[in-house]
């Protein structure tokens, strides 16, 4: 099919690692981490989709601010940098995170076409405002829904049901996408049309829910639009 996504109804995107790239958040303290910046990103990364996770099955939510501070202790503590001056300064590059590249244009394709642009992620609303501000993707979004209106993490069913709600389109007629394979299948084992946008070149996820497509960066979705 050359346009996988034709006749969606609203098009819902993760944030974090879709359309900011967390990794950026050392931006002006990669210096000082010296050797260990790349280790103590990708460690804070995955620990504070770990601790989301572990929340989530423990049933003892705390907001995404939290999660992402207690994943950034667990790092720095790891490589030896527990009481850094850093730390601060690291948690507030959360909320000066940078689009990827392609972003910007592939949004006001998309806004062309008419289709509600909707975010659905983990942050809290606080966090995504603040970012997407900072990125200036602010106001191009008919919604923007967090998970702390179900307060449960991603990929818990409720989470993308608040897409749902909050546009008033079936789970059939959205089209969702994240960087994030597990979050990608999660919205298609919950009926989405999902498009795993797989930035790293990954393997296949062994995970429920099948993908409508899979790009390499967000440039090729208005052609699986058919816009
Ligand atoms: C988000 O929900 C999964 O971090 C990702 O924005």
């Amino acid at each position: 099919v050359s346009a996988p996504l034709a006749g969606v109804r609203a098009v819902v995107f993760d944030a974090f690692g879709t359309l900011l790239d967390v990794h950026s958040a050392l931006a002006g303290c990669g210096g000082e981490l010296g050797a260990a910046a790349g280790p103590v990103s990708r460690l804070w990364r995955s620990k504070q989709l770990e601790y989301s996770w572990l929340r989530a099955l423990m049933g003892h939510h705390a907001d995404f601010w939290q999660v992402t501070g207690e994943a950034l202790d667990y790092a720095l503590a790891s490589h030896g940098l527990a009481a850094t001056p850093l730390r601060d300064r690291l948690m507030a590059g959360y909320r000066r995170l940078a689009a990827f590249p392609e972003v910007p244009d592939m949004l006001g394709r998309l806004r062309a076409t008419g289709l509600p642009l909707a975010i659905l992620s983990n942050g809290t609303p606080a966090m995504l405002a603040a970012a997407l501000t900072h990125a200036g993707l602010d106001g191009q979004f008919a919604a923007v829904c967090s998970i702390e209106a179900a307060g449960v993490y991603k990929p818990h069913p409720a989470v993308y049901q608040l897409a749902v709600d909050r546009l008033g389109v079936a789970a059939a007629d959205l089209a969702f996408l994240s960087a994030n394979g597990w979050d990608a299948h999660g919205a298609a084992a919950f009926g989405c049309r999902a498009v795993w946008v797989n930035r790293a070149d990954a393997p296949a996820e062994r995970l429920p829910g099948a993908l409508a497509a899979s790009l390499p960066d967000l440039a090729g979705l208005p052609a699986l639009l058919g816009a």
